[in-house]
């Protein structure tokens, strides 16, 4: 550290006791730290018109135990998973209940695939709540992951820039692995709206 990045205050001026104090006050605040910024986005090549377009997000599951997104993609190189109801919006939080459109409440293995619709071109700031791990890629960027296991768990707040209205690709690769299970995904597009879950309007995704 160069004598001009040194911080205008040492632990000594401050005291332990002020840096306890600084501590607590972080805690105390709701976590929103510096937004990323993500662009570069690739929207689907061709896109859907609206009679081929199924609602919400196809899903393939795996019934096994995983503790990290990397076990979940190792085990779907070798086995067949099965396809599940579509996912209609990504608002779960389900306690100890069923995992997402499963009738299983634990070790669930989830490969979520479809499109999700920037009606606008702009800034939109996304969020991401999950237990267990999760990892998500739109328009051919990885977004944010959270990989292994851990109980509910927001991100941070991260902006899309998106330069292109359209349908873009979306793909979750999500396990629970036991006891309570969320994946939410929430934005705040451009414009007036508040932050709140992706609509299921939103989403959608070409049957198979
Ligand atoms: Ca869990």
């Amino acid at each position: 550290m160069t004598k001009s990045q040194r911080p205008p205050y040492s632990v000594r001026q401050i005291g332990l006791a002020g840096l306890g104090a600084m501590a607590l006050a972080m805690v105390s605040l709701p976590t929103i730290s510096t937004a990323e910024t993500i662009s570069g986005l690739t929207p689907a090549k061709i896109q859907p018109s609206a009679d081929h377009l199924k609602p919400g997000l196809a899903v393939q599951y795996y019934g096994a135990q995983f503790n990290h997104i990397t076990e979940l993609i190792q085990w779907m190189d070798y086995k067949d998973g099965w396809s599940g109801d579509p996912i209609p919006m990504l608002n779960y939080q389900v306690g100890a209940g069923n995992v997402l459109t499963t009738s299983s409440n634990d070790m669930v293995g989830a490969d979520i695939t479809g499109l999700i619709n920037f009606e606008r071109s702009g800034s939109y700031t996304i969020m991401v709540q999950s237990n267990d791990g999760v990892r998500l890629n739109i328009g051919g960027k990885m977004i944010y992951e959270d990989p292994d296991v851990h109980g509910d768990r927001f991100s941070d707040e991260i902006t899309l820039e998106i330069s292109e209205p359209g349908w873009y690709p979306v793909r979750v690769l999500y396990f629970e692995k036991k006891n309570t299970s969320t994946l939410e995904l929430y934005w705040d597009p451009p414009g007036p709206q508040e932050i709140d879950y992706v609509p299921a309007e939103a989403f959608g995704h070409i049957r198979k």
